[in-house]
């Protein structure tokens, strides 16, 4: 008489479908970690400076003559001397206006006493002017025995 069993089977089969919505939960926090996870913050390199590279410039110096690997010169161009004396007796090096003999009227200097046989010395400048410029060494006689070179700035 009767069927219980059935409904037995039927609540069962209920009770087992009532694991599912745990199951759901479970994966909806899954899910919201997944997309807090994909919540990713990406900075473009986007500096906007525009700091010119130094240009290197080597300068041979030595009895009684400058060489230099660049002889004209852009203004507002930095460059980078690398001044290295070759010779066997210590040099001036600075950059003057042509001409000119007054080592005050100099736009960069680099002393005898600092520019030694064997020696390199750095030097960082940039023209501001456009103009005929000469490197030279004004160590006593020297600019007379022709320790000059003519450059240039536009
Ligand atoms: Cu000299």
């Amino acid at each position: 008489m009767g069927v219980p069993d059935f409904e037995r089977a039927e609540l069962l089969a209920e009770g087992k479908l009532s694991v599912l919505p745990m199951h759901g939960l479970v994966g909806g926090l899954l899910i919201s970690s997944l997309i807090a996870v994909l919540i990713l913050s990406l900075s473009a390199c986007a500096s906007g400076a525009t700091v010119k590279t130094p240009v290197e410039v080597q300068v041979k110096v030595a009895e009684y003559k400058f060489d230099s690997s660049l002889t004209t010169f852009t203004v507002g161009t930095p460059y980078h001397f690398v001044i290295t004396d070759n010779g066997k007796l210590a040099h001036d090096w600075m950059i003057m206006p042509q001409g000119e003999l007054d080592e005050d009227k100099a736009l960069i200097k680099v002393e005898d006493d600092e520019l030694e046989p064997g020696k390199a010395v750095i030097r960082d400048f940039t023209f501001t002017q456009a103009g005929n410029y000469e490197i030279a060494c004004h160590v006593k006689d020297h600019y007379e025995a022709g320790m000059m070179l003519k450059i240039v700035a536009r």
